[in-house]
């Protein structure tokens, strides 16, 4: 469905502005959770002197923990590894073990630009029209159904997430720490990314992100940076129109767009996901994630933007022209080459 007409792609732009501008509310906190972040001193300070204490030796280990700081240390690491028990050891393994929630991801060769779709609804997400489900996640108003009215077809307006894709090659980088789980104006969690891709008009697009946003408005943004958390589906988390997939990483945060190489933006609002992989070998999507044992990174810029005086819708300068003439107005790219994940015991697993 390429063609979108005037109404459509109005339509389109309110249903985007209605999930970022809540988005927008909280952005001013990055700045002061970032400065907040600056000014600790060494996260994995606590851990090593919670390491070094004799219970760590004691069978009622367990139970002693409770009260001392090595709770926090305990569940956050590979504390089953019997080499942990080892004085010696557990010294030496300091350097790799300190919860310093750093992550890793990079991505270098094919990718996708995606282009507003409506996107399938599926049965089992939202049921039937006779027996609708997850209502509070999609509105029944927001939904079509076919003919004789037995089932729902699509979302009623086009989305960011999309089957209607075009091939293209980008490289991605992004660099976490995940401190902070839960929402909190003075988050630790911090993000450094960097992206380029070719656009569908030929330009070179670069994203970078360097601050989060570290309480999200409709529903958790984990501290800005989350790890290890199922998200999308019926989770409440991200939009329910994406399947329900396990990130490895995901974030968002505040950051710039470059346009072959000049700066065009800033303090554009930014969403990453490092997960399983969604897509089938076509970059398609359906109902279930098609690929789990294999990598997937999305990067997508709704149409809003911070600024000194707050929030602002404002549609992302893609320099890419809708069959209708309008200019896209957001980005939604996914990256598939060379995909690399550092840093997350589950993935290492696999
Ligand atoms: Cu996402």
């Amino acid at each position: 469905m390429k063609i979108l007409n005037e109404t459509r792609l109005g339509a389109l732009k309110i249903a985007l502005l209605t999930g970022a501008a809540g988005v927008l509310a909280s952005f001013a906190m990055a700045n002061v959770a970032l400065a907040h972040a600056t000014a600790k001193p060494d996260d994995g300070m606590k851990m090593e002197d919670g390491m070094k204490d004799d219970a760590m030796k004691d069978d009622a280990m367990a139970s002693d923990m409770k009260d001392d700081e090595m709770s926090d240390g305990m569940k956050d690491d590979d504390m089953a590894d019997d080499d942990m028990m080892d004085d010696d050891k557990m010294d030496d393994g300091m350097e790799m073990k300190v919860p310093t929630g750093k992550m890793s991801a990079s991505a270098d060769g094919v990718a996708i630009w995606q282009f507003p779709d409506r996107r399938e609804l599926d049965p089992a997400l939202f049921g039937t029209p006779d027996a609708p489900i997850n209502v509070d996640l999609l509105p029944l108003e927001n939904r079509l159904t076919n003919a004789d009215g037995s089932a729902y077809t699509t979302a009623k307006n086009p989305a960011m997430f999309s089957n209607n894709i075009e091939m293209t090659t980008g490289t991605f980088n992004i660099e976490v720490k995940d401190l902070t789980a839960k929402d909190n104006p003075n988050s630790l969690d911090e993000v450094k990314m960097d992206a380029s891709f070719v656009s569908p008009a030929g330009q070179t697009i670069r994203v970078t992100m360097d601050r989060v946003i570290p309480v999200g408005p409709d529903h958790p943004f984990f501290g800005g940076v989350g790890t290890n958390v199922l998200m999308h589906g019926a989770t409440g988390i991200g939009t329910p129109l994406v399947v329900e997939e396990f990130s490895y990483i995901t974030a968002w945060g505040l950051g710039d767009i470059y346009v072959d190489g000049e700066k065009v933006d800033s303090n554009r609002i930014v969403h990453v996901m490092v997960s399983e992989r969604t897509r089938d070998a076509d970059y398609q999507v359906g109902f279930d994630v098609a690929q789990p044992d294999q990598l997937e990174i999305h990067l997508a810029l709704p149409p809003a933007k911070g600024s000194p005086d707050g929030p602002m819708a404002s549609p992302v300068p893609t320099g890419v022209t809708l069959p209708n003439g309008n200019d896209q107005p957001f980005i939604h790219v996914n990256f598939y080459g060379n995909l690399t994940l550092e840093g997350n015991r589950f993935y290492t697993a696999m």
